[in-house]
């Protein structure tokens, strides 16, 4: 079987996203979405978190409480993993004509996306410690990109993410330890990198911005320390579409053991450009909507609504 894939004519505006995207590791969409389709996806929001959706697993309480306003409701959700199985709005965010034009232009002409996160973060809850993330999806050919879409105004007050520009071009992976800094979400952090923290820019953005990162580049949000509100983000996930996923490999004795790690490939993707070379291999449903447990009677003893001084 041959199969024929698009061939890759940029346009000028391209171009130029791609090239400052190699060079810095991100790109700064402004703009990217209208109005509308940003309140359509906080509207979105708040039917996921009522469980008007279907019901989302893992540790949080999902659904709303009796009496429960919608500031009661999203207050009690750090991140929702994969709300893209659960609604249609945010699988068809996949593949906004913003994200596919910067991705063809940044990763190849065929794109697959694998995964979906949509952090609320209410005033209070913390961030995320610096991190890569191929550190927890191996694409290994660094195609690995982030769209960050903005749902609200993103600030250093609210916690927005904060970059190294360049530092994915070695395309090391730094090593990680469990940290137990009472400012981030309980997970690992990236140490003994040669950078410093001075010189990460914030990435304070308007809502309907995209922020897109590769995978080796090193990030990190700190905690929202607004009086109220939230800071609201949908990240995407993608790759090239010619590369083979090796995530979550099934249990030992399994296809791991008989087919080799090279040879795996995740296959809850979604096709958002171009071809799939590899559609033949089949598609399959891996994951559900899941909260992120956010620490509570995990690392920090209970406490992760964070208590600051005027
Ligand atoms: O939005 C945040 O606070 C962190 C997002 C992040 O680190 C990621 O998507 O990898």
């Amino acid at each position: 079987m041959t199969t024929t894939l698009p061939t890759n004519i940029l346009t000028d505006k391209q171009r130029e996203i791609a090239d400052f995207y190699a060079e810095n590791g991100y790109y700064v969409y402004p703009d990217a979405l209208s109005t509308d389709e940003v309140q359509q996806l906080r509207d979105e929001v708040v039917r996921i978190c009522a469980g008007e959706l279907g019901s989302i697993g893992g540790k949080g309480v999902s659904g709303r409480l009796e009496g429960e306003s919608d500031d009661e409701l999203l207050r009690r959700f750090l991140c929702i993993h994969f709300p893209h199985k659960i609604s249609d709005v945010m699988f068809d965010a996949l593949a906004h004509p913003a994200i596919v034009e910067t991705l063809t232009a940044c990763i190849s002409p065929n794109v697959k996306a694998m995964q979906s996160m949509l952090f609320i973060k209410a005033s209070g809850k913390p961030g995320q410690a610096w991190h890569q993330d191929e550190d927890y999806i191996p694409t290994r050919d660094r195609s690995l990109s982030g769209a960050w879409i903005a749902l609200d105004d993103a600030t250093i007050e609210n916690g927005c993410l904060w970059i190294i520009p360049g530092s994915h071009k070695p395309g090391i992976l730094w090593d990680q330890d469990w940290h137990a800094d009472k400012r981030f979400d309980c997970s690992w952090e990236s140490q003994n990198f040669p950078y410093s923290d001075d010189e990460a820019v914030p990435v304070e953005v308007k809502a309907g911005t995209i922020v897109f990162f590769n995978g080796y580049t090193l990030h990190r949000s700190l905690p929202n320390v607004a009086k109220s509100g939230y800071r609201r983000a949908l990240v995407n996930h993608y790759m090239s579409a010619e590369s083979f996923l090796p995530w979550h490999p099934p249990r030992p004795n399994t296809e791991a053991d008989r087919m080799g790690m090279a040879k795996l490939d995740y296959r809850d993707v979604v096709v958002i450009a171009g071809t799939d070379p590899y559609a033949h291999h089949g598609y399959e449903t891996r994951q559900t909507a899941f909260v992120r447990p956010d620490g509570k009677g995990g690392c920090f003893n209970g406490q992760t609504e964070l208590e600051y001084d005027d």
